[in-house]
């Protein structure tokens, strides 16, 4: 998997095209990646994501938007609603799956080549970490591999748990 990086860190610090923001439906900002996204790109950020409500209402989860980056390094942050985990009856897999996916295709709509994600719902909304690395890494490689417009997609992990799951199921241990 050529254009596909696992990174462990602060996802705010990347200079890649655009990063991915685990965000909840109000885009209103939070805390996690979230509260770290909207700290580090400065009040803009929020700005935009008000505008878009003020257009679309809440941001359905699975759905993504996209915003310029303020005071980032990259160029956009594409906003997605992962689904809070609730024993697995909800379709939080599908949910989950349709977040990296409406990313994925909000990139290729915007000509972005290199795009960062952070493990979507495996903070507040609870999502086992185990299967959201599955479904992450399943989607996205099946995305790359029909988009070759995308040149890069990095996995970036900020606990430690994530990044030994990605590690392995990315077949990087050894
Ligand atoms: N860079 C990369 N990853 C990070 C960072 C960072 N700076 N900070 C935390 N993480 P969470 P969710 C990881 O809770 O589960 C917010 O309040 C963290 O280790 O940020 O989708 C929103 O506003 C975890 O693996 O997002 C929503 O209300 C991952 O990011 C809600 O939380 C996701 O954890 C969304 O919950």
């Amino acid at each position: 998997m050529p254009r596909i990086e696992l990174l462990k860190g602060d996802i705010t610090k990347l200079e890649v095209d655009a990063i991915v923001n685990a965000a909840n439906s109000s885009l209103m900002g939070g805390g996690g990646v979230d509260g770290a996204i909207h700290r580090a790109a400065g009040p803009t950020l929020l700005e935009e994501c008000k505008q878009i409500v003020q257009k679309i209402g809440s941001l359905p989860p699975g759905k993504a938007v996209i915003t310029n980056a303020g005071n980032l390094k990259c160029k956009y942050v594409i906003h997605t609603v992962g689904p809070i985990w609730k024993g697995g009856y909800f379709d939080e897999e599908t949910i989950l799956r349709n977040a990296y996916l409406n990313s994925l295709k909000l990139a290729v709509e915007n000509k972005i080549k290199s795009i960062a994600f952070p493990n979507i719902s495996t903070g507040a909304f609870g999502f086992p970490k185990e299967l959201a690395c599955e479904i992450a890494i399943s989607t996205v490689k099946d995305f790359v591999e029909k988009n070759p417009g995308i040149e890069k997609v990095i996995f970036i992990c900020f606990d430690e748990e994530n990044y030994q799951i990605y590690k392995r199921k990315l077949g990087l241990n050894e």
